[in-house]
Parts: structure tokens; C-alpha cells; sequence
């Protein structure tokens, strides 16, 4: 078998790559180790930034995505009894984010692909990589696949990154000592707005789906199971870091899904080796709470289609060459904003009352300097 673009990974970078190369008229093959089933019920991040919403829509997936994602001009930052909103629409006239479920941005895409006939394997085995310095080649389930260049889109976990030689890639890495446990209950939301919120016990996040689905996540100990947190439990941790303002009062439902996902900052440096490009998770994590995962995975594969695009139309690999460089200045950007949302929301050591009062002034800070709250919300919504 042989195509231009080996793609390891149907996460949204995966194919969202092999989408924008088939617009370019590049061939590709889809390689993905989960079922079809399992990627579309997935339940991951919920918020796009404004160019990611414009990437999707001039690539001609997103209708689905303007007639059921919700747009939002503001977020709520909640401290104290105090709650203040960060308005995007005044501070960054024209822009916006949008609620839509990963899941659902994946769902889009397998449908296009499928619809233009395009290949995705589920479900396959042992996959490998192969002569990544000149002639690559992919390998799975007794198969072999030969191309003229691999996407590594195969997330934190994958085999891509891995099959770098030792010494090549640099990583630059940040723990946090708390995990995030997150649920999707069948509630309407409480507000209208994203609510993040600070308190003594923690951080806690209201977010919503649809409608009649909330989203919400709490701040908890990094070995916590979901076993440990039943639905009484949840509920009223979620209360009592929610409702600290008056008239606000949390609608409760029944919980249909539960996950921990730990906090991590992480960086490999270059993003490629030989005719090997990695995107996405692949190459980058960041903690959740500035909501940049999806869209910098969407923002490398927009720099590594249109470098694969001048390569088989020229044969130059200037661009490709470049694509690194040009991506990891977004990537730092992100890995910045993700650490300080992080850093200011979460409670680090209960015993460091110096540290929650840095926080606290930090927060009154952005509320109420509008330098201070454009830095955020322009960094929210995403960087041209
Ligand atoms: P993915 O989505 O992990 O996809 C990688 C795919 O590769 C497959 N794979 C393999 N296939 C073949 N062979 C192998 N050996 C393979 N190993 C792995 C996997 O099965 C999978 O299908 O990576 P991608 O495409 O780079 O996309 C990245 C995003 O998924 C991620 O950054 C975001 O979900 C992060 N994130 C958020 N990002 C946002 O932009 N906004 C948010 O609001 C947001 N919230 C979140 C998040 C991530 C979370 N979790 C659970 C990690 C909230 C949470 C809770
Ligand atoms: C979500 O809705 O899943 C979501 C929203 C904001 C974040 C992270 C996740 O910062």
C-alpha cells in the first residue's frame, strides 16, 4: 500500500489533517487504534477557540458546529462571595469562543472524510514506524503502508514520539499536584457562562454541552479514582464551591459520565524528526484550565497542511523545514496562559495562606484593571 501521508492517530489532529490535504488534493491513510465507536464517545474538551471555529467552517465542516455549538462572549471568574464577568464582546469586539464537544468536532470529521471516501482504519495493531530519515514506511497488523511522510497525530500516549531516536527531542515538562475529575450531567445549565471558580477547597468549573447537558469539573487529589466520588458526593462538593454568591443556586441531574484527568504541561522540542511530523497531543500537553488543547492541535495541522501542500506542489521542504519553529511560538504562548489559569484558579498547599492572598489580589486585579482582563480574554479566545 502506498500513500503521500501516513496519519497515526483519528483524534481531532489526525483528521482534521487528513481532511485539509484531501481539500489540497494530497492523498492520506488514517491509522487509528481504538473503534470508530469509542473515538466518537470520547468526551474531552468542549471550548473553540474563534480561529479554530473559522478553520472548521472554511474547511467546510462546521455547519453542525454554527447550528448547534453555543457561542459565548464572557466568562465569569468567581472568588470569595464576589463573581465577575470577563466580557469578551467589550473588551475584544468581534470576538468569541464557542461551546461544541470535542466529540462532536470528531463526529464531523469522520463523516466528511467517510463521505469523500476517504481511509481510516479502526482498529488496528501494532503500529510502528520505519525509516523516518528518508524512506518512511508504517507498519500494522501484518500490513505495510509506504509514504512520503508520517503525521505523528497519535496524542500524549502514542508511538510516535517514542520512535525518535534517543537524544534527538528535548522535552520540557510541569506536574501539578492535583487532578481534575469530570462529570456530564443531564441538567440544564446554571448560568449562561463558563464559571470558573476559586476557592479554599479548591477549583471548580461550571461548563455546559447543550441545553439540557452541563459539564462540570472539580479540582482533586492526583490519585483519586472516579470510584471515589459518588454522585452525593460530587453534587455537593460542587455546591459548596459554587454556590459562594448569593441567588446563585446549583440545578442538580443524573450524572451519565465520570473521568480523572491529571494536569500536565509538556513540550517536546523539535516537533519532527526526518520526514517524521508530530501535531497535537502528540507533541504538546497543557492543563486543561485554559482550554488550548483542541485548538492548538487544530492550529499545527492548519501550519503542517499548507507546509505538506507547497511540498508536493514544489518539492521545496522550506516549509516543512520551518514547521516547528512556526508552530511551538503558539505552543509556549499556550503552555504560558494554561500555567497562569492554573496557577491562579487552584489551591496548591492549604497550609500557604501567603499564596491564596497572591491569588486573591490577582484576581481583583483582573477583574478590575481592563489591561489586566484583555490580557486574559484575548488569550481565551486565541491569538491570531
Ligand atoms: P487525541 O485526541 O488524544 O487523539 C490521538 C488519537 O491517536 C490514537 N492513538 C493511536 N492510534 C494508532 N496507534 C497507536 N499506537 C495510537 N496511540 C494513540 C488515540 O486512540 C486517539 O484517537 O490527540 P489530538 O488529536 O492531538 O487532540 C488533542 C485533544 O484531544 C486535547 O488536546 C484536548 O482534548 C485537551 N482538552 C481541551 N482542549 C481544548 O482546546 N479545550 C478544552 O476545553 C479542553 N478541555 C481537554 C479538556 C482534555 C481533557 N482530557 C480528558 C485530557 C478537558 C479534558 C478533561
Ligand atoms: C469543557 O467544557 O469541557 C471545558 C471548558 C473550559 C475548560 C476546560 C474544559 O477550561
Amino acid at each position: 500500500m502506498r500513500t503521500q501521508v501516513g496519519i497515526i492517530g483519528a483524534g481531532p489532529a489526525g483528521l482534521l489533517l487528513s481532511h485539509l490535504l484531501h481539500l489540497r488534493g494530497i492523498s492520506s491513510v488514517v491509522l487509528e487504534k481504538r473503534s470508530r465507536d469509542h473515538v466518537e464517545r470520547r468526551v474531552r474538551a468542549g471550548v473553540l477557540e474563534h480561529g479554530t471555529v473559522d478553520t472548521l467552517v472554511q474547511a467546510g465542516v462546521g455547519a453542525r458546529l454554527l447550528r448547534e455549538g453555543l457561542p459565548h462572549h464572557g466568562i465569569e471568574l468567581r472568588y470569595g462571595a464576589e463573581s465577575h464577568r470577563i466580557a469578551f464582546d467589550q473588551l475584544l469586539p468581534g470576538r468569541s469562543i464557542t461551546v461544541y464537544g470535542q466529540q462532536e468536532v470528531v463526529k464531523d470529521l469522520i463523516a466528511a472524510r467517510l463521505a469523500a471516501g476517504g481511509d481510516i482504519r479502526f482498529e488496528v495493531t501494532d503500529v510502528a514506524l520505519h525509516a523516518l530519515e528518508d524512506r518512511p514506511y508504517l507498519t500494522f497488523g501484518g500490513e505495510r503502508l509506504d509514504c512520503d511522510v508520517i503525521a505523528g497525530c497519535d496524542g500524549f500516549h502514542g508511538v510516535s514520539r517514542p520512535a525518535v531516536p534517543d537524544g534527538v527531542l528535548t522535552t520540557y515538562e510541569r506536574a501539578y499536584p492535583f487532578a481534575w475529575l469530570g462529570i456530564l450531567a443531564r441538567v440544564p445549565p446554571s448560568a449562561e457562562e463558563l464559571i470558573y471558580a476559586r476557592t479554599d477547597r479548591g477549583f471548580a468549573l461550571h461548563s455546559m454541552r447543550s441545553p439540557e447537558v452541563s459539564r462540570f469539573y472539580l479540582q482533586v487529589p492526583p490519585d483519586t479514582s472516579a470510584d471515589d466520588w459518588p454522585d452525593e458526593r460530587i453534587w455537593a462538593e460542587l455546591k459548596a464551591r459554587l454556590e459562594t454568591v448569593p441567588g446563585f443556586t446549583l440545578a442538580t441531574g443524573e450524572i451519565f459520565d465520570k473521568g480523572v484527568t491529571p494536569m500536565r504541561g509538556f513540550v517536546t522540542e523539535p516537533m519532527q524528526y526526518g520526514r517524521l511530523y508530530l501535531a497535537g497531543d502528540a507533541a504538546h500537553i497543557v492543563p486543561p484550565t485554559g482550554a488550548k488543547g483542541l485548538n492548538l492541535a487544530v492550529a499545527d495541522v492548519r501550519v503542517l497542511a499548507e507546509a505538506l501542500d507547497a511540498f508536493f506542489a514544489t518539492g521545496s521542504a522550506d516549509l516543512l523545514d520551518g514547521y516547528s519553529r512556526a508552530c511551538l511560538k503558539r505552543v509556549w504562548r499556550a503552555q504560558h496562559f494554561s500555567w497562569w489559569m492554573t496557577t491562579l484558579l487552584h489551591t496548591f498547599d492549604t497550609d500557604d495562606d501567603y499564596g491564596r492572598r497572591l491569588q486573591v489580589s490577582h484576581l481583583d486585579y483582573v477583574t478590575a484593571s481592563e489591561a489586566a482582563a484583555t490580557t486574559l480574554a484575548e488569550n481565551y479566545v486565541g491569538l491570531p
